[in-house]
């Protein structure tokens, strides 16, 4: 049986759940725009597209030539279908509103355009993450303030992992449904229906070099991991860490793990590394739309209240029952 389309899961979407007709078309046009930054990510070194951009970001991080492109494909693509109220990137120190010569929509949308930038010149999976917002009534010029809200808000959102395979995974507060790009005929095919992340795993996801700098709830549960079955635990646990967020998260979504990103003594002031608009809430609202679970160690990602566009967030996401117990020690 031919597998459904992106567009025919749309409509279906919209038939069934009543999804809005103007986030259908935003979703297919990021569903473009993917497509074109998977075409720009796949041709590395041939397309000139590798390496340093020369630039740095409102985080102070050097920019590769992808993250400008990807951001710019973004950006253009969003600008004329009359959906947006406005943009926000992990690339623009500020949100970008949408062309005098464009209709405005009611939507916001937030992305990383490339997130793992620091995977793509060693040919590592890097994707890209995505939210979206409904933007306050009577807003037609939204500022930083039209974004500033927690992630239970979230209309839709989801990633797109380029690896082996260019791949989808959307959530509309339906459930996770992931898309595999066709390169043949250039379509995005349903693949995954109703992703289900388990409750339990034996796999973890963290940047151990830092292990020095946790705070101790994190250190002991991690250290229970590492004891294995002579530990508390009483069972062996396998590591993965692929520094590129999308393909650890969506390693989750396919089959188990616990992913973390813990706030660190480096720099106190820094609630962790991840941001929490455009990595943490979209990541967050897909894991619990699967089953899995997402908190700051103290409380769900999707609840934390945006001070800044650009705020970080510590983030523990994936099977529940180990998310739950994580959290749990953040209050012993
Ligand atoms: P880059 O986009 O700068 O590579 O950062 C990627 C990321 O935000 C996230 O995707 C990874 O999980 C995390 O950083 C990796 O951080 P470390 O390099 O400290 O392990």
């Amino acid at each position: 049986m031919a597998r459904l389309s992106l567009t025919h899961h749309l409509i279906r979407c919209e038939r069934e759940h009543g999804l809005d007709p103007d986030l259908r078309l935003l979703l297919e046009v990021v569903a473009r725009a993917v497509k074109a930054i998977s075409h720009a990510v796949g041709k590395g070194a041939l397309g000139g597209v590798l390496g340093a951009a020369g630039s740095t970001n409102v985080q102070g991080e050097a920019q590769k030539k992808l993250d400008v492109l990807s951001n710019e494909i973004l950006v253009e693509a969003n600008s004329w279908g009359g959906y947006l109220a406005g943009m926000a990137s992990e690339e623009m120190d500020g949100p970008v509103g949408i062309p005098v010569a464009y209709p405005r929509g009611k939507y916001l949308l937030l992305y990383d355009p490339l997130d793992g930038s620091s995977n793509i010149d060693v040919n590592v999976s890097v994707g890209t993450i995505f939210s979206v917002l409904k933007c306050p009534p009577g807003v037609t010029e939204p500022d930083e303030r039209s974004f500033l809200q927690p992630g239970s808000q979230q209309v839709c959102a989801g990633y797109a992992v380029y690896g082996p395979q260019t791949l989808m995974m959307l959530t509309i507060g339906h459930g996770v449904f992931g898309f595999t790009l066709d390169r043949d005929t250039g379509s995005f095919l349903l693949t995954h229906e109703q992703v289900q992340i388990p409750a339990d795993t034996g796999e973890f996801a963290i940047n151990a070099s830092n292990m020095r700098h946790w705070e101790p709830p994190v250190k002991r549960y991690v250290n229970e991991l590492l004891a294995g079955r002579t530990g508390p635990r009483g069972r062996d646990f396998n590591m993965r860490w692929v520094a590129s967020m999308v393909a650890d998260v969506h390693r989750i979504m396919s089959r188990g793990g616990i992913f973390m990103y813990p706030r660190d003594a480096r720099d106190p002031g820094k609630p962790g590394r991840l941001r929490l608009l455009y990595e943490g809430n979209p990541m967050a609202f897909l894991v619990e739309q699967a089953g899995g679970a997402a908190t700051n160690g103290h409380q769900r990602i999707l609840e934390v209240l945006p001070g800044k566009l650009h705020e970080r967030v510590a983030v523990f996401l994936g099977s529940k029952n180990e998310v739950d117990l994580v959290t749990s020690y953040h209050r012993a």
